[in-house]
Order: structure tokens, then sequence, then C-alpha cells
């Protein structure tokens, strides 16, 4: 338990660690959670049963889009009517959710669980807390709940939890440029991240090979840039509708959308639909396949001014969240100075539409001639993932950052298991299920631990075409980045986590993820 785990409950007699009985074989034990909580009093006297019988009460206001949500999940697999009431009733068997009043110690995202015979109830300060503790009860239910129709008895062992993240951001990043994946992927993939209390999803909007999101003014980048991905097929883009839908439907799981249109590399999709951006004014044609450092954007001029400030103008527009990413990977085409000048201006044009730059750890780490790197506002966000050199915030930016961490060595998803993996790259691989798990931002890289922000595991998709195919790259691997974002470093304990992780196939298996059956887990027969 942590100090401030402590601290609840001693403040607010919410009673000491218990020692934990084995659970009934009926019911999924608490110690089986992930992201596992910061503490978890099992009391398997007290368990609860989901019954035709039990309701749902919400106070309304922050608690309704979690209510509507849970009953909806929990409908659809048992049948039961489970109305969502307002409080002051006298029901025998309820789930009662509360917003406000919690423990300051949890936060905005963490909550109190308590569950008994009569009652689940679940105590937040924050909708987005009551959220994550109804993922946290989701879990707690048999697997069979993942599944429409599915065979009773419903019961969640009793005790209490009490948690809150130890990063705000946990990211996951979702990259639909290099093949494009429909609204309804992402939106499944926005269900599949939030089981493991993801806050961030991170749309790799733009690459070389595509130009995903529609910028009014500019219709030849969809028209052009939209009109393929890697390998040739035809690739598609979201109308500013459709990313609304996209951003309001990851807003009803509490996760925040975070744009990214990467420049000024990785700009083929662009160069090829607007010839205005390129030095020589001739639009290349478009690219599919996998290579990277092939393009630039030309920077300096005022039609790529234009474009950019309308860029970020419209994805500041169209996104509530706080967050737009600008790239900045891997652009070796243009001098130290000039990729400085651009990025900065960049940043600048971010933070003048309202909004937070994030970028890649390039553009805190780029040097130009005299040694010097881009000048970055306060409060910009890097994120690192070029494991060969070192983060951010290690001495040699003008500019500190807060850093997020996706070190691709451990949390790309895009990396092949071990060799044998049919999908996926390796430049920085192979990955396995331990070495994606056995890693912490604290340990060993340098950064100041007030200088990090969080994690994220980040999925490319050059050899990824279909949902299958996602699933099984971040299956199992992206529920343990998940708990090295949520986590005290002191759960990370791999033997014991294998053993967890493999206690989720099941509930992957109801959902219909087909997750790879990594060798070091002891996955169920
Ligand atoms: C490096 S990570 C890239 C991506 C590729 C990825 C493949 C980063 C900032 N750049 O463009 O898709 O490797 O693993």
């Amino acid at each position: 338990m942590t100090a401030a785990a402590a601290m609840i409950t001693v403040t607010g007699g919410l009673g000491g660690c218990g020692t934990s009985a084995p659970a009934s074989p009926n019911v999924v034990p608490m110690a089986d959670v992930i992201p596992a909580p910061v503490s978890a009093q099992p009391n398997p006297a007290a368990d609860f049963s989901l019954t035709g019988a039990t309701v749902i009460v919400s106070p309304g206001g922050a608690a309704t889009a979690t209510a509507d949500w849970l009953a909806a999940l929990l409908r659809r697999a048992t049948g039961f009517s489970l109305p969502v009431v307002a409080p002051g009733g006298h029901a025998p068997s309820q789930i009662l959710l509360e917003v406000g009043g919690g423990h300051p110690a949890i936060g905005d995202q963490g909550y109190i669980l308590e569950i008994g015979p009569a009652q689940v109830r679940i105590q937040a300060n924050a909708g987005e807390g009551l959220f994550d503790g109804a993922e946290t009860l989701r879990q707690l239910l048999p697997a069979r709940i993942e599944t429409a129709r599915s065979p009773g008895p419903w019961a969640v062992e009793g005790g209490r939890i009490i948690d809150y993240p130890l990063y705000p951001w946990r990211g996951a990043s979702l990259d639909v440029a290099r093949h494009f994946f429909p609204v309804a992927d992402v939106e499944r993939y926005i269900d599949e991240i939030a089981l493991y209390k993801i806050d961030i999803l991170h749309l790799h909007l733009s690459d070389d090979q595509g130009w995903r999101l529609q910028i009014p003014g500019f219709p030849q980048l969809t028209e052009v840039g939209g009109s393929t991905e890697v390998g040739g097929a035809p690739g598609g883009y979201y109308t500013d509708a459709e990313y609304e839908q996209i951003v309001a439907y990851a807003e009803s799981r509490y996760i925040t959308v975070v744009p990214e249109i990467d420049m000024p590399g990785h700009a083929n999709a662009a160069l090829a639909s607007l010839p205005q951006l390129n030095c020589d004014h001739q639009a290349p044609a478009v690219y599919t396949g996998i290579s990277s450092g092939i393009s630039t954007l030309c920077v300096g001029t005022s039609a790529t001014s234009q474009f950019v400030s309308a860029v970020i103008g419209e994805l500041a527009t169209l996104t509530p969240g706080p967050y737009i990413d600008i790239g900045g990977d891997e652009d070796s085409l243009i001098s130290g100075s000039a990729y400085d000048s651009f990025v900065s201006r960049a940043a600048q044009t971010v933070v003048a539409d309202g909004k937070i730059p994030v970028g890649w750890a390039d553009i805190a780490t780029t040097q130009d001639a005299q040694g010097k790197t881009a000048t970055l506002p306060a409060g910009t966000i890097t994120e690192y993932w070029n494991y060969q050199s070192p983060p951010p915030d290690t001495g040699q930016s003008s500019s500190p950052t807060m850093v997020i961490f996706a070190p691709a060595d451990h949390a790309y998803l895009d990396q092949k298991y071990d060799a044998s993996t049919a999908l996926g790259l390796d430049w920085a691989g192979p990955v396995s299920v331990e070495q994606s798990y056995d890693w912490e931002p604290t340990a060993g890289y340098g950064v100041p631990s007030g200088e990090i922000e969080g994690v994220e595991a980040a999925l490319w998709s050059e050899t990824l075409t279909s949902m299958q195919d996602v699933e099984y790259m971040a299956f199992p691997r992206l529920p343990g980045i998940a708990e090295i974002g949520w986590s005290s470093p002191s759960t990370h304990v791999w033997s014991a986590y294998r053993e967890r992780l493999a206690a989720q196939a099941p509930r992957w298996q109801a959902m219909g993820i087909d997750y790879y059956r990594a060798p070091d887990v002891p996955w169920p027969a």
C-alpha cells in the first residue's frame, strides 16, 4: 500500500489491510485486476451477486455516462433490466455510483470500490474516476460478461479497492496513416484500451503513405493523400464529422484524443497532394512503401507556413482535448537549424491556438551546427521512442519538457514478439511480452521523475491491415504498458504478472480478440 492509500485508510476509517483469504472458485480474485490497484482487500464473506433485482443507483450529472455505459454492458450479457435509478430508494441489491466527496488522495482518476452482499459502491471525485472504478468492476465480473446473453451466476468478490494512477498520461497510439482504420475499428480499440484504464488515444493521422483528416481549404489532402495506403490498396480518411465522432466516443470512455500531424518529415502524402509544399513545386507520386526518412516539407516558405497554420488551426478547432501533436520525428533532409526554427514556430502556433504542443523526442533533441535545439514553449510534452539515443531532459535540450516514455525496445507493439512472428517490424525488437513489461520510466533513463508525464504503447501499422492484426500485436502486451503507467513499481513483478495476465485470456476470447499466446505466459488450456 502506498502512503496515500494508508492515509485514506486511517483518516477515512475504511479499515486496514485485510489478510487475503483464498477467493471462491466462482469469482475473479481482486488480485487479478490489471493494472494492479493501489490497495485491494478481499473479503470472501461479502461477495456480491448481480441478479434480476439489481438496480444501478446514479446521482446523474458526472455519473450519467458511466451509469449508462455500465448498464448497457451488464444488460447485454445478463439480460437483466438493471434500471438506472435516482438515489433515495430501498433496493435490496444495488450498484451505487457516487461522484464528489471522495478522499482527495485519490484525485480525479481514482476511485474507491466497496463490494458487499447487498451493494457495490463506487465512489470518486470526478466522472473519470467513477468510470475507472466501473472498469475495475467489469474485470471483477466473470469473463462471460463480455459476451451477449451469457449464463450466470454473476458473483463479484467482496472487499474494498482503493485506487488511483501513478502517471497522468497512459497512452495508446494507433497509426491510421500507414493503413487506414475506419471509425468502427477505432471505436473498438477505444473500448479495448479503456478496459486497462488507458486515458489517451494518440492518433497518427498523417505520414508518407496517407493523410487521414479533412482540412478545410485543402481538399487535395484527402483526395490525393488519403487515396491509398501501404501496399497500394485504397486508403481512406475521416471527414470532420467522423473525427468528431471518434473524439466523442473516446470522451465517453474518458479517453482524450491527441491528434498528430507529422511534420516536417513523414510528409509525402501532403507533398503529393499540394505541389506548393515542395521546394521545386513538383508534387511527388503517392508513396505506398515502408521506408522512412524519404520526405520533408519545404520549410521557411509562406506556402508551408500557411499550410501548417491551417492544419494546426483545424486540429485545434475539432479537438476538445488540450493537446496537438506536431510529430517532428526523423527529418534528416533539412539542416538542424532549419528544422529547429520550423519546430519552434509550429509549437508556438499550437500554443497560440490554445493547445499544448506534443512531439516526438526529436523536437527537443535534434541539434543544429551550434549544438542548439528548438525553442519549445513551457509545458511542451515530448515522446521518447528511439531507445538508441538519450531521452529529452537529460542535458542536451535548451527547453525542458514533460516526457512520455514509449521506448521502442519495450513499448512498441508493432515489433515482432520473436523471430517467428509473421506480422510486425523488428528494428527495435523482438519485444517479448516480458520485455514489454520489464522496464520503468524511472529506472536508468536519467529523466528527473518530476518531468515524467507517463507512458505510451505505440502501434505502428506498416504491416497491420486489419483490426485482427492490431489486436494480435496489442494483446497481450498492451495491458503491461498500462500497468507500468498506472501502478506502483513495487507491483511490477513479472513472475506474478504473467499469472494475472494469463487470467485475462478468457475475457479476450469472450471479446473476440485474437491474442498472441506467448510462450512465456501460462495461458489457460
Ligand atoms: C519509427 S517512432 C517511426 C515510425 C515507424 C516506426 C516503426 C517514430 C517517431 N518513427 O514512423 O512507423 O518506427 O516501428
